[in-house]
């Protein structure tokens, strides 16, 4: 059977690499073009001074730059080496980012990339330049290094091309030729270019270009400066043509400032600088692309480097003598949240994205790409970067610039796990959103929400429990930063009382039609198709059989469902796979309506009262659901308890959001009732033992290893995933830690130890007032017996934990069903 016909649009590293991938799967049916001329085409790639660091806080995009700087190392090209592992180096002047370093160093460590923490003399006798003095430590990468980018692209390209991949150069692609709903080619100034599928590795160009077929690509053309120094006498004759540079790459980012050498010159990025987005259709455009004179090169701006020098020549003492001789405003894409934008069209089938792409992730987003297109699923996880992540006021031209703006502001920036984006905000509030402000909500953003994290009102609560013996271990300043000692207080009284959580932006689908139970049925593991008023807990799975995500079914009718879900992958996900038959709709009714979860102990003698449905424990049972009345409100009831406590997610139309808040609290007002925030919802949920999808587990797990084989009815005889589930084994699986001491915390993302060894990694945490310690989840071999001792790294010190079997709280589920 003939391969696909491929058009890439775009020949930078992105474009070559995913040649190369494609034509190394059998896809020889390969055309590559671009506006410029090969290689040098003028866009990012043709510039790019090509640092290569691989240690990132996502776990998929460290796999994907360490896939990339591997094979750059393997490339060949007549000019030389594509890629030389001089090692990476990142210093820190200060307390702050050496603990940050440390912090790198646990996400190295989990994921095997090769480490070093470093002192001052060590970062000297690494690299001579520095003046020692200014430096409090280092963090030493020695697989990591520069990229010949250009090489690298044409070396990929030339190995396409003996597959059987064309490279066309001056070809401008003027629109894609659609029908259908599909890809047919695309038009140039020459002719239609036929294609089954046209992928955009269009760089910084790629909004414009995926305007044409109605898609918002998320990200901003944004100029950054790099300048190169004068020559460095002590470098005079250090390194030959060829090599360029021995040095490591280094990165100074308590200035925002990365460093590499070119033969006795230095050059010099910076982030530091103001946002500098760009217009590409400003940009000059004709065919006389050079390597000093190309589209994506601006002109430089001394005045914005001004702080650089200085920094530089601080750290760098032997420049006070040089200047800058010379620089430019380089343009490279910038995303809301900093990660690439990749995937397909799901309005046009056949048209794929690859976009705000580093040259660092470029041979990982590639493979990834061509597993997806040749697999049919990618083999990492790709959910920080699905084209599909974005909710709808994500994808307002404001959004995206003041998002991507931060982005570049903060690159190199100590980001805390719990920093909330500055602006904007207030884009979507729930209906209890005043409420929640009077009584003094720490706002959180989530998918755009303001969501509270605690609320400053339960102070006197917090008092009262502290007096009563409720211990609670002060914390460090950056396990305090982000958090309250009052959160604790409204989780243990969530467990003796009763409490309400805000669910509003919790994502909800309502899926309808003759064609609904069969198609939930298809697309989750667990049998929904049961009576009205029943809900299940299921789980999507991708096509090999990894979760997606985790949801609720809940049936309101015989053609009526209402899904709990994670988030807009899940509505791309099932989208995608609607039946062509029209006979299911699928509709987000998140911000139509408003959710309240009300639980505790003494959820009942709030609610009971309030409503004429009967809420004893036989009356509406655990995971049912009914649609009934509170006081005048029109409200859907279900037993659900992601806290594990008695009680209810109770929804209503957003237009009783307002009443039915006030009605609860003066109901519960008797009971002492409080508004709760997520902070205590994340560490109730942990107790009890519910994963959180996209955090805890990934496609990358199994539901067997997620400890979520309960959710799967294997009797079913078909759904998404279900024949892909025999053949996968798993090695690990997610446990639950215990910490040692009550006053230890991790945030996530630490490596574990066990007699030293890194053997997986945390999850997600929190500090559990049921038991007086820090619980977190980790990914661990699935041989590791419980009470295992393990020890978690945690910034420059570690902890000690003990593998428990979960849940830790309620595993009789006797508080939930009483
Ligand atoms: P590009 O290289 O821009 O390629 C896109 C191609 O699409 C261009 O050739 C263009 O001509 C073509 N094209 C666009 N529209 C059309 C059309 N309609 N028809 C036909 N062709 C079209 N990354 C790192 O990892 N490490 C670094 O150290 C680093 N330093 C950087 C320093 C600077 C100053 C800059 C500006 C960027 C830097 N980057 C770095 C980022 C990196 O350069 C880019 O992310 C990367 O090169 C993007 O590759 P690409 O293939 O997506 O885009
Ligand atoms: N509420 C609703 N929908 C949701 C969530 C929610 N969808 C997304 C996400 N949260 C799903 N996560 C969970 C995790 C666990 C449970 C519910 C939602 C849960 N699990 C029971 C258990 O494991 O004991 C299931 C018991 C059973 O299957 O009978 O309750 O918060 N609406």
């Amino acid at each position: 059977m003939p391969t696909p016909k491929v058009v890439i649009v775009g020949a930078g590293i992105v474009g070559t690499s995913l040649a190369d991938e494609l034509t190394a799967r059998g896809w020889t049916d390969v055309t590559v073009l671009d506006r410029g001329p090969l290689f040098a085409t003028g866009g990012s790639t043709s510039h790019a001074p090509g640092l290569v660091f691989a240690t990132n806080p996502s776990k998929t995009m460290t796999e994907l730059a360490s896939y990339t700087l591997e094979k750059f190392s393997t490339l060949e090209h007549p000019d030389g080496w594509c890629f030389s592992h001089l090692g990476g180096l990142e210093v820190a002047t200060t307390e702050a980012r050496l603990d940050d370093l440390h912090r790198k160093a646990g996400w190295a460590a989990s994921r095997g990339v090769e480490h070093e923490l470093l002192s001052p003399a060590e970062c000297l006798e690494r690299h001579p330049l520095l003046d020692p003095d200014q430096i409090v430590g280092g963090f030493f990468t020695p697989r990591d290094g520069l990229a010949k980018a250009l090489r690298a692209a044409e070396a990929q390209a030339t190995r396409a091309i003996s597959r059987g991949a064309r490279f066309v150069p001056h070809t401008e692609v003027i629109d894609v030729v659609e029908c259908n709903g599909e890809v047919r080619g695309v038009r140039t100034a020459t002719g239609v270019v036929d294609a089954d599928i046209v992928v955009c590795c269009t760089g910084f160009w790629g909004r414009e270009f995926g305007r044409r077929v109605g898609l918002t690509i998320p990200l901003v053309p944004m100029a950054h400066q790099y300048a190169y120094t004068t020559p460095l006498e002590s470098r005079h004759g250090a390194n030959s043509v060829v090599a360029e540079a021995s040095l490591p790459i280094l990165r100074h980012q308590d200035h925002d400032l990365y460093y590499r050498e070119h033969g006795d010159r230095l050059g010099i990025g910076y982030y530091g600088h103001r946002p500098m987005p760009s217009d590409v259709n400003a940009l000059d455009y004709d065919s006389t692309v050079s390597l000093e004179e190309m589209p994506s090169k601006l002109m430089f701006t001394p005045d914005d480097f001004a702080e650089a020098w200085d920094q530089t020549i601080t750290l760098i003492p032997e420049l006070a003598t040089g200047k800058v001789d010379d620089g430019f405003n380089g343009i490279f894409s910038f995303t809301p949240d900093g990660h690439s934008v990749v995937g397909e069209h799901r309005g046009l089938k056949g048209f794929w994205v690859a976009e705000a792409v580093w040259v660092t992730h470029s041979a990982g987003i590639a493979r990834t790409v061509a597993e997806w297109m040749v697999d049919g699923a990618p083999s990492v996880d790709t959910h920080e970067f699905d084209l599909y992540r974005f909710e709808n006021a994500a994808l307002t031209d404001d959004y995206i610039l003041t998002t991507s703006s931060q982005s570049f502001v903060e690159v190199y920036d100590i980001i805390h796990p719990h920093d909330q984006v500055a602006a904007p905000r207030g884009v979507r509030t729930s209906p209890f959103y005043d409420r929640q402000a009077a009584l003094g909500a720490e706002f959180w953003v989530a998918n755009l929400w303001e969501r509270p994290a605690w609320f400053e009102a339960n102070q006197p609560i917090l008092d009262e429990l502290v007096a009563g013996g409720l211990q609670i271990p002060l914390r460090d300043a950056w396990s305090a930063r982000n958090w309250s000692p009052i959160s604790v207080a409204e989780a243990a009284w969530t467990r003796s009382h009763v409490a309400m959580y805000d669910m509003t932006p919790l994502t909800r689908y309502e899926v309808s039609g003759p064609g609904a139970a069969d198609f939930l049925q298809r697309m989750t593991t667990n049998n929904v198709d049961k009576s009205i008023g029943s809900i299940t807990y299921t789980l999507m799975l991708d096509d090999e059989g990894g979760v997606r995500s985790d949801l609720t079914v809940a049936r309101l009718g015989a053609d009526l469902f209402q899904v709990g879900a994670n988030g807009p992958i899940d509505f791309d996900w099932l989208s995608r796979h609607l039946p062509a038959d029209r006979s299911v709709t699928l509709r987000d009714i998140t911000g139509a309506t408003c959710c309240i979860g009300l639980w505790g102990p003494s959820a009942r003698d709030v609610v009971a009262p309030l409503t004429p449905t009967g809420l004893t424990n036989d009356g509406l049972k655990y995971f049912r659901c009914v649609q009934t009345t509170i006081g005048s409100v029109p409200v859907t009831l279900m037993r659900v308890s992601y806290v594990g406590e008695l009680g209810w997610e109770i929804y209503a139309d957003a237009e009783y959001g307002r009443g039915l808040w006030d009605l609860l609290m003066a109901a519960g007002a008797e009971h002492r009732i409080i508004a709760a925030g997520r902070i205590a919802f994340n560490a109730l949920r942990i107790e009890k033992g519910y994963r959180s999808a996209g955090v805890d587990m990934t496609t990358e797990h199994t539901p067997d290893a997620a400890g979520l084989s309960f959710a799967v009815k294997s009797s079913k005889p078909e759904f998404v995933g279900k024949n892909a589930l025999d053949q996968r084994v798993c090695p690990l699986r997610l446990r639950t830690l215990k910490f040692d001491d009550p006053a230890a915390v991790v945030l996530g993302k630490e490596p574990v130890r066990v007699d030293g060894d890194v053997v997986g990694y945390v999850t997600s945490a929190g500090w559990s007032p049921t038991v007086g310690a820090c619980l977190a989840y980790a990914w661990l071999p699935s041989d590791l017996p419980d009470s295992t001792a393990v020890a978690v790294d945690y910034l420059r010190t570690s902890y000690g934990a003990l593998v428990i079997s979960d849940p830790v709280v309620d595993p009789e589920m006797a508080r939930i069903k009483q």
